[in-house]
């Protein structure tokens, strides 16, 4: 059976969402998208030896509506959270996004990324070093990109599929790692995944 996973892109508007989503499906860059128009993207890409079946949500300011924001995070696999390189603002209002994602979906065992956009622009606010520490205060992977030229795209994705396949084998193991058949789930063996993401973080490569 192939796999299939749903990948929510939240982050504050225009900070380059819409062009990620478009680089990675559709391969191409635009400059100008309708900014309030939400949309899902369905891909089928191979990685790790493996097709897989993103559905892929853009989300475009209605997560300012009440309840929508919670909506997108209850039923996601994966987050990317990206914030602009070249706007601070953005990148200030990404904690309280983490922040939100623990309070509904539990501290750990949730496939995210941080993402820095347009790392391609002269006009550079938040340093490379301000994503990474926040990225450790917040125990998940990091990579600036460039939707633009193209850079750490794919990967981003392969990434958080690499995450989400981690964390459903540890499901498999959990659910059948029973106490007297009644159902109690042992604590998970192995290594803590937030620790393996910080491990995988080390690979990653920088383009600046
Ligand atoms: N230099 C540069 N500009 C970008 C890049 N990606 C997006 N932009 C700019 O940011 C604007 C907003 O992008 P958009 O994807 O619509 O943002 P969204 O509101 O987060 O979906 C675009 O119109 C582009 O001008 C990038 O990789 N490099
Ligand atoms: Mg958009």
């Amino acid at each position: 059976m192939k796999e299939k996973y749903k990948v929510a892109v939240i982050g504050p508007a225009g900070v380059g969402k819409t062009t990620i989503v478009h680089q990675f499906v559709y391969n191409n860059y635009v400059e100008v998208y309708d900014p309030t128009i939400e949309e899902t993207y369905k891909k089928s890409f191979f990685c790790g030896g493996a097709h897989v079946d993103l559905e892929i949500v853009d989300t475009a300011g209605k997560e300012h509506f009440p309840g929508m924001l919670d909506r997108y995070i209850e039923s996601a696999d994966a987050f990317l959270l990206v914030y602009s390189i070249s706007d601070a603002r953005s990148f200030s209002q990404i904690y309280q996004l983490f922040s939100r994602i623990a309070s509904i979906r539990g501290p750990i065992g949730i496939a995210r990324m941080l993402v820095g956009a347009q790392c391609d622009s002269a006009k550079r606010e938040i340093d490379h070093d301000d994503g990474a520490q926040l990225s450790a205060q917040v125990q998940c992977s990091f990579a600036e990109v460039s939707a633009k030229h193209n850079i750490n795209i794919v990967e981003i994705f392969d990434e958080l599929v690499a995450q989400m396949r981690y964390l459903k084998n540890q499901d498999r193991n959990r659910s059948t790692n029973t106490l007297n058949g009644k159902g109690a789930i042992l604590p998970m063996a192995g290594p803590h995944p937030d620790q393996w993401y910080i491990r995988k973080k080390e690979s990653w490569c920088c383009f600046m």
